[in-house]
């Protein structure tokens, strides 16, 4: 059934998330071209947007001398379902470019990215980089408040209250402004929050010399989404310790400013059909006899890309029988490349991955094969399919949508074996991967031994739990369950998870 078809009593949705859910570019003229991004969260959340005659706020990917100038219509090649998405139904935030610096690398990435993956000798305190984030964040509510006023006085709403849906860390103090402008313009709405990243303990969070605003901040909603259990007590957790709230740990409220806040665990999941079906159509892509162990992430510190190469060398130490007949296919998508942290990191990785392969490379045989870039949609449902252990081990993440999308292109039996990291929001949830914990050199590199020599019918019966529940939690679900969170969405529609 299509999601569209359960949101029965939605109000047009306000989708607002730093990025829009496409990038404008110049062309050789100058004039200005939108490229449509083609995540599974776009995928899912863009029809809802569409269909309730709603609206997308955020930043264009590139900075307008003119804010007025007009955005393109999407091209008539774009198949991407944000193709609907007239450009009278996206308001661009423009901020100036330092500022914005400031906001983006400065605070988000410099700061909350860190510390909210519990690495806080990472994370820099900076008041000026802070003042950018506030500011961002309030050119991002005001912007929304004006479209939320246009929406409802233009009478284009649906019936009920329009339903604005923030995303993520680089959002969290936007929600509260929009309350209260919506509540002295008496503007009816309704205000939720979802964060795609791990939500750190309390004696993390509290490192954070502006804490206590960061709260009041994600409280202005009526719901306050996590991946997880554990995300979501952490923050019940700090709002009771830092700002004293009367608060519900079993129920998941939290009472503020006369209101009741529900918080919910709402684990993300990916366009699983879609998955499949580019897996069963990717053409053959590895010519080899050895067994691929896989390993895709962007290149970030969270990632354990480090911890990994060292684990796979002592499997090769340990169990030398794997030598020749086992390969490390790891792609790592470059990512924040201008950052002095991120390019250090890649040195250290090109220079594990050579000292390694020196170690051990035979004239038939490299241990690692190491793609250093980005690879197409189908070349990754390629290697997912071909690959005989999918490899996931971050120090910290808040899902890891790698894990997924890996479990819906096994389709040849017998399949392959997951391995996972608990410190990631789908070791949490994929109760038949194998947990690997990263930091344990010794033992990751025997649970990947444990991979390679798996039982056949232990692999089969794994995967197949793996695959029927992220078949039906899937990223529709997950937007139903957004709704659902929100009260906007009928009873009958309204189903349980599976465990
Ligand atoms: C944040 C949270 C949470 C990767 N390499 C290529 C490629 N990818 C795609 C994957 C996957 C996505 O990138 C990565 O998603 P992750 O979930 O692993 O990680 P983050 O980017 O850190 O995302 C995370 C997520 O938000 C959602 O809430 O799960 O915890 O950190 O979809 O397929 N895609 C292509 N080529 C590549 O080389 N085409």
């Amino acid at each position: 059934k299509l999601l569209i078809d359960v949101v029965t009593s939605t109000g047009s949705m306000i989708v607002v998330s730093n990025r829009l859910p496409f990038v404008l570019k110049r062309n050789e003229e100058g004039k200005l071209e939108r490229t449509a991004s083609a995540g599974g969260l776009v995928t899912a959340v863009a029809p809802v947007v569409i269909n309730t005659n709603g609206l997308w706020v955020g930043w264009p990917g590139i900075h307008l001398e003119d804010p007025n100038e007009p955005i393109p219509e999407s091209r008539p090649d774009d198949i991407t379902p944000t193709a609907g998405l007239k450009s009278e139904k996206v308001v661009t935030v423009q901020v100036d470019p330092v500022k914005f610096d400031d906001y983006y690398n400065g605070c988000c990435n410099a700061t909350f990215w860190p510390l909210f993956h519990s690495m806080p000798d990472r994370a820099i305190f900076r008041g000026d980089k802070y003042k950018a984030y506030t500011e961002v964040n309030k050119e991002f509510a005001d912007r929304t408040f004006e479209a939320l006023k246009r929406l409802v006085k233009s009478g284009e709403a649906e019936n009920e209250p329009p339903l604005i849906w923030i995303h993520d860390y680089h959002l969290m103090l936007a929600a509260n402004w929009i309350r209260q402008t919506a509540e002295e313009e008496e503007v009816p709405c309704k205000l939720g929050f979802f964060l795609h990243i791990p939500f750190p303990p309390w004696d993390i969070f509290r490192l954070f010399p502006w804490a206590d605003e960061i709260l009041q901040g994600m409280l202005g909603c009526d719901m306050v989404g996590f991946h997880i259990t554990d995300y979501c007590l952490n923050f019940v957790d700090c709002c009771q310790r830092s700002l004293g709230c009367r608060v519900d740990r079993k129920n998941l409220l939290v009472e503020h400013g006369g209101r009741t806040v529900r918080v919910r665990p709402l684990p993300i999941g990916i366009p699983f059909d879609r998955f499949v079906e580019l897996a069963h159509t990717a053409p053959k892509l590895l010519s080899t006899n050895q067994k691929i162990i896989l390993g895709v992430d962007r290149l970030d510190y969270t990632k354990g890309l480090v911890n990994r190469l060292k684990s796979f060398e002592t499997l090769l130490e340990k169990h030398p029988e794997h030598k020749e007949k086992v390969s490390l296919l790891q792609i790592a998508v470059p990512s924040r490349t201008d950052v002095k942290e991120y390019q250090e990191l890649k040195e250290e990785i090109d220079q594990l991955v050579g000292r390694i392969n020196g170690r051990f490379t035979t004239p038939n045989w490299s241990p690692i094969r190491y793609i250093f870039g980005c690879v197409s949609q189908d070349e990754l449902a390629a290697f997912y399919r071909e690959a005989y252990v999918g490899l996931v081990t971050p120090l910290r993440d808040g899902m890891n949508l790698v894990a997924k999308e890996f479990v819906a292109c096994q389709i040849n039996t017998p399949p392959g074996v997951l391995i996972v990291s608990p410190f990631a929001g789908a070791g949490e949830t994929m109760h038949e991967a194998l947990i690997c914990n990263p930091y344990e050199i010794d033992s990751a590199a025997e649970v990947i031994h444990r991979a390679l020599t798996m039982p056949e019918d232990e692999r089969i019966l794994r995967m197949n739990y793996l695959r029927r529940r992220e078949k039906l939690n899937d990223v529709n679900y997950w937007t139903k369950s957004f709704l659902s969170a929100m009260g906007s969405l009928s009873a009958q529609e309204d189903h349980d998870e599976v465990g």
